[in-house]
């Protein structure tokens, strides 16, 4: 799932892709590279982030979802925690809704993913984008976030969403220390293992430079993002959330290759 983020602020694509041709100029190079979806953001959910108003959201990714759809099939999904932008972008091609906030920022939430008929990601946050790198705190990270995972989905069902639409993400990043994190990373199959689909967007993410400390620009983070895309693939993610698209499906499809070998060598 190749990355558009049509905002003034994003940590690592913010500001470049407002004009409307150069993003739709990004999202044709990212299906050039390989990419089976885009998923298209246009509030940043960085660390201390300022909030966007609903009509703004819509204003930016619209006319990007809509010039995709006329050109072509690509899947997308519209990154987004309002149900009112999540609804415009489907009514204008979309056909997954990633929520970074698990279908909980709104009362309404549940009930129109369900009355929307599309896939839906929920995925974990402790606290909100604003502060929520302040202070995480957990007494068994992979446990909690599992149980959440779990909780949501079940809402979701319960609201009426189709399980068959659901994808989960742990939120790496979202309200985590680097040993949250990792532990995440390193017990996925926790959460492979529940029966949905799973999402991971580790790329250029800010436990890369906590771990080398000389990667300071997202930009510079391309090698630790492609070491934890390729673990999230062996501990069967379905689909990995980046930036760099042509050098993630090229280490997928080496692993990929090993592995086959392995199996039959
Ligand atoms: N990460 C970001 C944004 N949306 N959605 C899901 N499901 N999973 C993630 O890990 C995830 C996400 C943050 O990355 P980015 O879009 O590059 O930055 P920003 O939020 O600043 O726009």
């Amino acid at each position: 799932m190749g990355v558009v983020n049509v905002t003034p602020d994003s940590f690592s694509d913010g500001g470049r892709l407002m004009d409307p041709d150069a993003a739709l100029a990004r999202a044709r190079k990212l299906v050039a590279d390989g990419a089976d979806w885009l998923d298209i953001g246009a509030e940043s959910t960085r660390p201390g982030a300022e909030p966007v108003a609903e009509a703004e959201e819509i204003a930016r990714a619209l006319p990007l979802i809509a010039a995709l759809r006329r050109e072509s099939d690509i899947p997308i999904s519209i990154d987004t925690m309002k149900p009112a932008v999540a609804r415009a972008a489907v009514a204008a091609g979309a056909s997954m809704w990633n929520d970074v906030t698990a279908l909980g920022w709104r009362g309404d939430s549940l009930a129109s993913a369900a009355e929307l008929g599309c896939q839906v990601v929920l995925m974990h946050m402790q606290g909100e984008p604003g502060t929520m790198q302040a202070a995480p705190r957990y007494d068994d990270v992979v446990a909690e976030v599992t149980a959440f995972l779990v909780a949501r989905a079940e809402a979701a069902m319960a609201a009426g969403v189709e399980r068959s639409r659901l994808w989960l993400d742990p939120g790496i990043g979202f309200g985590k220390s680097l040993e949250h994190n990792l532990a995440l990373l390193a017990d996925l199959d926790r959460i492979t293992g529940l029966g949905f689909p799973v999402l991971l967007g580790v790329s250029r993410k800010a436990f890369v430079r906590r771990i080398d400390p000389t990667a300071e620009a997202p930009g510079d983070r391309l090698g630790g993002s492609l070491a934890a895309a390729l673990a999230g693939a062996r501990a069967g993610v379905a689909m990995v959330r980046v930036h760099d698209v042509r050098e993630t499906v090229q280490a997928l499809a080496v692993q990929a290759a090993i592995c086959d070998a392995g199996r039959h060598g």
